[in-house]
């Protein structure tokens, strides 16, 4: 099932660093349009399950650590191709591999405080908006 939504958070070293506009503006100019968003911060059980996928991964007791650390914020865009659009938007993982002009490029600061998250497939970019999202949350 493709959809024209993904998902997204801001995360805590994008807040904290009041990048939390800039970064908004940017999706905005590059023709997402936002359906929902919500500033909140992630326990320690609902970091570990929004990245259960990366349970095995040796990074996943940092990546949990780090999302805790801080507000972040999530929200549901939508755009034509929403999920590998947002995903050129963002760039690479790793801001050092980032292409320039990307959001990682220019806001990330290391391969696990990296600014922002971006949904993978349409399925996930639905699961992810559910685990923050009622579907009466959405616009
Ligand atoms: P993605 O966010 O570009 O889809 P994933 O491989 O899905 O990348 O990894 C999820 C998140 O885990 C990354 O955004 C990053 O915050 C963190 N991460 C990924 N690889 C590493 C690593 O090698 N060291 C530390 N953190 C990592
Ligand atoms: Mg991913």
């Amino acid at each position: 099932m493709a959809t024209n939504r993904t998902f997204t958070m801001l995360k805590p070293d994008a807040t904290g660093a009041g990048n939390t506009g800039k970064i908004i503006d940017r999706m905005i100019e590059a023709g997402f349009s936002i359906k929902a968003m919500k500033w909140t911060q992630l326990s320690k059980a609902h970091a570990e399950a929004f990245y259960a996928v990366h349970s095995e991964r040796p990074f996943y007791g940092e990546l949990v650590e780090y999302m805790t650390s801080g507000p972040i914020v999530a929200m549901i865009l939508e755009k034509d191709d929403a999920v590998a659009s947002f995903r050129d938007l963002i760039g690479a993982t790793n801001p050092a591999e980032a292409a320039p002009g990307t959001i990682r490029a220019d806001f990330a600061e290391s391969i696990s405080a990296n600014a922002v998250h971006g949904s993978d497939s349409d399925e996930n970019a639905q699961i992810e908006g559910r685990f923050y999202f009622s579907e009466c949350e959405e616009a």
